[in-house]
């Protein structure tokens, strides 16, 4: 199990937790479902301990995935965005950050200063390649798995407390955790491993109300986002001759819909059914950047493709990254799409 792999450093986090009575759990901006899924999950157990817990972030969980936050947790939750005094206050304060579902300062962006001023004790649990480890008091990271939350799910699952029993999970965490790796693997379609099965197994087996999860992800959006979803793919896929599609939606496009923030969550998925294409680009025009999401069928490597060319990263066929305008790219969808054609024209017939 995950759990033996790691059980000197869940020791080590056992004798953490017991020396504080308050801790701070920080995730990545643009929060998706397995930031939120990991970090409520680890403060619902922390909460079981009788520990307090503030969850920082950057910026607001998107609306698709407000139903995991229960109403009394809304107060535990602060955001840079809403108020940058406090939670850089609570940052600076803070005597333990754990650190969720990202590898490297940057990812918390305007509360990067702050996590790297703070004396705090940090400990990382995350599943992105390349972790930087040093920045790090105490490391839990591993590739080979689905999610954060499946991570997260394995750790606390070696702890005393739970004993190996996922009934014994407290209240709440199942469900965030099963959240977290449902939407990370895209409904295990993506990722999958014969450990997350497992997990997914054990919380079933322990009363995790899974119908629930799945009718919340993806029986409840608005009808916008399919009128976008079909326009996109009727009027903006262009798939190059090399197999790489991409598509752009620009903020005249998203605001004609009411597209909201994490909306268009799974769209980068949905031309990897086309037999021919090997990689899927999300270009989306944001306030000072276009933001890229890139996934890639086995044999292509959408993180080596971030990397070199949209400053980013991230797991082998799944990854993001970003281009400022202005600094990285003009501000136009003409330079973009120019960009998208040279760079995957590059990139497929060199080092894909
Ligand atoms: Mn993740």
């Amino acid at each position: 199990m995950v759990s033996d792999k790691y059980i000197g450093q869940i020791r080590e986090l056992e004798s953490v937790i017991g020396k504080h009575g308050a801790y701070v759990i920080m995730t990545h901006a643009k929060p998706d479902g397995d930031a939120m899924g990991s970090a409520l999950g680890l403060s619902r157990f922390l909460a079981s301990l009788h520990k307090t817990s503030r969850i920082v972030i950057p910026d607001r969980y998107p609306d698709s995935i407000a139903f995991m936050v229960r109403e009394q947790e809304k107060n535990l939750i602060v955001t840079e965005k809403e108020s940058p005094e406090e939670a850089r206050e609570t940052v600076m304060s803070a005597e333990t950050v754990f650190c969720l579902d990202f590898n490297s300062f940057d990812r918390t962006e305007k509360l990067a200063p702050a996590l790297k001023e703070t004396k705090a004790d940090k400990i990382l649990i995350d599943h992105h390649l390349h972790p930087d480890r040093d920045s790090f008091s105490l490391v839990f990271s591993e590739t080979e798995i689905s999610s954060t939350s499946e991570l997260l799910y394995y750790i606390l699952m070696g702890t005393s407390t739970v004993g190996g029993d996922a009934g014994r999970l407290p209240s709440g965490v199942g469900e965030a955790l099963m959240t977290g790796m449902t939407t990370d693997t895209n409904n295990f379609a993506n990722s999958v491993y014969p450990s997350t099965f497992a997990m997914a197994s054990s919380l079933l087996a322990a009363g995790v109300d899974r119908n629930r999860i799945i009718s919340e992800l993806y029986n409840n959006y608005r009808e916008n986002r399919l009128r976008l979803e079909g326009l996109l793919l009727d009027r903006k896929l262009t798939i190059t001759e090399d197999g790489v599609a991409y598509m752009i939606i620009d903020k005249a496009l998203s605001d004609k819909f009411g597209i909201m923030e994490g909306e268009t969550e799974g769209f980068v998925n949905i031309p990897l059914g086309i037999r021919k294409v090997k990689m899927s680009i999300l270009v989306k025009e944001d306030e000072d950047r276009y933001r890229i999401s890139i996934r890639s069928k086995a044999g292509v490597s959408a993180n080596r493709f971030a990397a070199s060319y949209f400053n980013g990263g991230g797991h082998e066929c799944a990854s993001g990254g970003k281009l400022l305008f202005g600094k990285d790219i003009e501000h136009s969808t003409a330079a973009m799409e120019k960009y998208l054609e040279t760079s995957a024209k590059a990139f497929m017939t060199t080092d894909k």
